[in-house]
């Protein structure tokens, strides 16, 4: 090896190790509580969830401030100053905000690195990714639209006319209006929720044949933000008691679930966090649109043979 690419190479080395030992150093000052971390977050909230797993664990003590959607903080002044779509979660890192679930998860490990989250490997990096596009691009609004047809739609019947059209204006994303009116006026029958149930169907055979080498996580042996990524959205079908239409002929799919809901940080951040009243809610209002669901996916799947 010629003398100067020697020379690279160490400093390379030397490079990663003070950078590593820096963000050991970041994390020491966040659990002696010398670094300040606010999740500004909502109950029972999915995007909320992928952030307090992470946080969980990685043993990082936070702050919170809950913003209450359903009488629209997320839209107020101050609240669009840290998150301008009008959405939770945001984090406060000293200062520092980040927005966007997915981000701040990769923040997180970036900032504080153990245990890491996130894969060493560029390709398995990657794939990594893939997972959490497959939920920004698609499953987040899926589920949001089964919950919605399934529970939200019925608090949102109790809401003032006015209150109401706040919430389909948002902050003024014509999108979210569209989806936010289909899935009120017309429940499981609206096209969103079609489309909802076959993005799950999607995901859920994907899963199953990455799972079906005998992997344990997602990437394979080592547990990672793709897990993370995914179990809130899983979980979130389970209450609603949907899940098992798309994952009863998924073993593979079904022993990865039941591996990560016995994690300490899902039950810290999800399942201990919910309060009987949430769970039962689920259950009820998810079951009266259970054999629609079923039939609606039985639809999609004759479309495609
Ligand atoms: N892509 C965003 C989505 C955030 C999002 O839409 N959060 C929901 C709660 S899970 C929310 O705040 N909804 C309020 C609204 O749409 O008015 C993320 O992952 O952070």
């Amino acid at each position: 090896m010629p003398s100067c690419s020697l020379f690279a190479l160490i400093g390379r080395i030397r490079y990663a190790l003070q950078t590593s030992e820096r963000q050991r150093e970041r994390q020491r000052e966040c659990q002696q509580g010398k670094t300040m971390l606010k999740l500004y977050q909502a109950g029972n909230s999915i995007c909320t969830q992928k952030v307090q797993i992470t946080l969980d664990e990685k043993g990082l003590p936070y702050d919170t401030q809950n913003i209450n959607l359903f009488t629209h903080e997320q839209y107020s002044p101050e609240y669009l100053k840290i998150n301008p779509k009008g959405v939770v979660p945001s984090l406060d890192h000293d200062g520092n905000i980040v927005i966007e679930s997915t981000l701040i998860c990769e923040y997180l490990d970036d900032v504080f690195p153990e245990p890491s989250l996130v894969p060493d490997a560029p390709h398995q990096r990657a794939r990594m990714r893939l997972w959490s596009k497959a939920i920004d691009e698609g499953i987040f609004e899926a589920t949001r639209e089964l919950s919605f047809s399934a529970m939200f739609r019925e608090k949102m019947k109790a809401m003032s006319e006015e209150q109401r059209q706040a919430r389909f204006r948002n902050v003024g994303d014509p999108a979210r209006t569209a989806r936010f009116k289909s899935t009120y006026a017309e429940g499981v029958e609206s096209p969103y929720v079609f489309q909802a149930i076959a993005t799950f169907e999607k995901l859920f055979k994907n899963m199953e044949q990455d799972l079906s080498d005998g992997r344990t996580w997602m990437l394979g042996e080592t547990y990672s933000l793709a897990d993370i990524n995914l179990m809130p959205y899983v979980a979130r079908m389970e209450y609603l008691d949907l899940l098992d239409i798309w994952t009863a002929d998924r073993p593979h799919v079904q022993a990865w679930w039941a591996r990560a809901k016995e994690r300490p940080s899902f039950k810290a951040a999800v399942s201990g966090k919910l309060t009987d009243e949430d769970v039962a809610s689920m259950k009820t209002y998810g079951g009266a649109i259970r054999d629609r669901v079923r039939k609606r996916r039985d639809e999609y799947l004759a479309g495609l043979a």
